[in-house]
């Protein structure tokens, strides 16, 4: 037990050494800049900086309580919000748009192949695309058609609405926020916000629900589905995780972003032999590949590649000075990265046109080249491995075992372990549903979302998780909340130990850890649908299950658009950092109270993870009271 879990003061004792390291390499990091940003603005932190129209930016105060055209803080706030939503489910989709593309290019002979060919089947039959007598490959092409036309189609709403709960899809044609195309969800809030339109709060707090499904219905899941199909779905997996998964004598590869169709090659591509033998003909033992942010995820679900940390790590993944490359696409970069690299031998390469970064060595990824241009991009991490500076490498002695990849697959293969099949059908989420309503689990929460300065890093996750598996409710994660999980060993079986006697009991009867890693942010889809499955099962709308999402540690615009479509799926959502809107009196009625007579679930803020445990605890609680389970 001891040596698979690390505490927060073990993490943050690491974290000061490699500031050190920092301090020495004459070096920058995110602490120094958040020292120089002290003292925030604080018309940008509560939401009521307006800068949509050049006669401004104009300022909410109590003696000026409007902007030049009138807008009052409530507006302002919302449109800020709303605007929030779209580029979160902007960033999303267009990651999920990318890999439909990559779907579209897949061919037998080619980089990209499909690799779970009875999910494409699957999703085939569902969107009503023949496959008789077809060519795999010729469905591959329809499906990924269908999936692009989602974006921008004129007319209906997303195929996906009809996988929900008749109590969700219901509710969401009542109240007008069922998604249509996704594109135009995003260019409706853009245009509803521009000076001189929606002035109301409560319309723009729609239109940034209706949007946000458009991703997590939308955009993330057909990025899940799609990724699946042509990459495999996840089934579980070992890996480790944390900084000491680098090695002192191998090249390192770090892989930072989102997106699959760079990583999987670059996978592919550190395995290849040719290679693999470059490396050690450069004095190196060979190639060692980690993750960090979300690709880690990724890529870990489905080839057990390790992971050295989440989004407040990748700095210190530079600072051990013992990576030859980090090599990144989209999302969640510092631009930092590309000094800070300058201080070490370590080579920031960006690939996507999508994401440039001054400093950086920009290699374009060229998918339709895609094996070629990921060994052209290793090559450049072999070669750097003969400048590293051995007097400057401190890997930290710390990793820790972890178990990913549960998709909702895996995890149903998990239960058919439990189920009696004579009497019951196998494949089904009944086990899990029976636990929940008999109260051998009280109930389950999705730990997701970032790293936050504002709160103490990792530590809100970490404590969160602990509280939850010790009263015995289930956890799933993704994103960074799962890397923290990983880093603090609660990923590893043996965190049982640390659960309640009923969740105990699950894990061991299942084999399963008490937190589930359910993969990267875009795949919150994936445990929107298990909420879903569980709804249907018990024949009740989602709002009636004790089951809450927490995003302890939120940063992100994508946060923005997750956090309305898991309250716009029915979940209450609890954030350990608050949301720029405090300006509005208006905004957080509408958000942590009117939002729940909309959609049955609202949202609750609060920062001192203890009070958010006991919170969910009893929000939980409340809901078995109601159904009286
Ligand atoms: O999409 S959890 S810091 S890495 S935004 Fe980014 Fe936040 Fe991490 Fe993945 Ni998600
Ligand atoms: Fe000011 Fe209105 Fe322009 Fe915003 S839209 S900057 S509140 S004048």
């Amino acid at each position: 037990m001891e040596k698979t879990l690390l505490s927060i003061e073990q993490m943050e004792e690491i974290n000061s050494l490699l500031k050190q390291k920092a301090v020495e390499a004459g070096a920058e990091t995110w602490q120094d800049r958040k020292e120089a940003q002290k003292v925030s603005c604080k018309f940008g932190e509560e939401g009521v900086c307006c800068r949509i129209c050049s006669m401004g930016p104009c300022r909410i105060t109590p003696k000026a309580p409007r902007g030049i055209c009138g807008a009052n803080a409530d507006t302002i706030a919302a449109r800020n919000f709303a605007r929030m939503v779209a580029a979160g489910a902007a960033a999303h989709s267009d990651h999920a748009r990318d890999i439909a593309h990559v779907l579209h290019m897949s061919s037998e002979n080619g980089s990209y192949k499909v690799k779970d060919k009875d999910k494409l089947y699957k999703l085939a039959g569902e969107w009503g695309v023949s496959t008789e007598g077809k060519d795999l490959y010729d469905v591959a092409h329809e499906v990924a058609e269908v999936a692009l036309m989602e974006f921008g189609k004129p007319f209906g709403t997303l195929r996906f609405l009809d996988r929900a709960v008749d109590g969700r899809k219901e509710t969401w044609e009542k109240e007008k926020v069922a998604p249509r195309a996704i594109d135009r969800e995003i260019a409706t809030i853009m245009h509803s916000t521009h000076i001189g339109c929606t002035a109301e709060a409560e319309s723009l707090v729609r239109m940034g629900i209706r949007t946000g499904l458009s991703d997590g219905w939308g955009g993330s899941m057909i990025g899940t589905e799609l990724t699946d199909i042509l990459f495999g779905t996840p089934t579980p997996t070992q890996t480790e995780s944390n900084l000491g998964v680098l090695e002192e004598d191998m090249v390192n590869i770090v892989l930072h972003g989102h997106d699959p169709s760079l990583s999987e090659m670059i996978v592919l591509a550190s395995e290849d032999a040719e290679l693999v033998a470059y490396a050690k003909e450069k004095g190196a033992k060979g190639i060692n590949l980690a993750g960090l942010c979300c690709t880690a995820n990724e890529v870990t679900m489905r080839h057990g590649v390790k992971m050295a940390g989440n989004f407040l790590q990748q700095e210190n993944a530079v600072l051990t000075g013992a990576v030859e490359a980090v090599i990144v696409d989209v999302q969640c970069i510092f631009p930092a990265m590309a000094a800070l690299a300058d201080c070490f031998h370590t080579k920031f390469i960006t690939t996507s046109p999508k994401a440039k970064i001054p400093g950086a060595t920009h290699i374009e990824f060229d998918e339709h080249h895609a094996f070629d241009s990921a060994k052209g991009i290793v090559k450049e991490a072999i070669d750097n491995y003969a400048n590293r500076d051995r007097a400057k490498v401190y890997i930290p002695d710390s990793k820790q075992t972890a178990m990913a990849g549960y998709s909702i697959e895996a995890i149903i293969k998990q239960l058919d372990l439990v189920t009696n099949s004579h009497v019951d059908k196998t494949g089904t989420v009944k086990p899990l549903a029976d636990c929940i309503v008999s109260g051998v689990l009280r109930g389950a929460v999705g730990i997701v979302g970032c790293n936050n300065p504002k709160v103490r890093p990792d530590y809100s996750h970490i404590e969160i998780i602990k509280n939850m598996i010790a009263n015995d409710v289930i956890v799933v994660a993704t994103g960074c909340a799962a890397q923290a999980a990983a880093k603090a060993g609660l990923l590893d079986k043996e965190a049982r130990n640390l659960a309640g006697q009923g969740l105990r009991t699950v894990c061991e009867l299942v084999d399963i850890p008490p937190v589930l890693h359910m993969g990267s942010c875009v795949d919150i889809s994936r445990i929107i649908l298990l909420v879903n499955a569980v709804a249907k099962h018990l024949n009740m709308d989602i709002p009636k299950l004790p089951v809450v999402g927490i995003a302890p540690e939120w940063m992100s615009e994508k946060a923005v658009a997750i956090g309305n479509y898991v309250i716009g799926s029915g979940i209450d959502t609890f954030l350990g950092v608050y949301p720029q809107v405090t300006g509005s009196a208006e905004m957080v009625d509408l958000l942590t109270n009117r939002v729940e007579d909309i959609v049955g679930a609202k949202f609750t803020v609060e920062m001192d993870p203890a009070k958010l445990s006991e919170q969910v605890l009893e929000r939980i609680e409340a809901k078995r009271t109601a159904l009286g389970i």
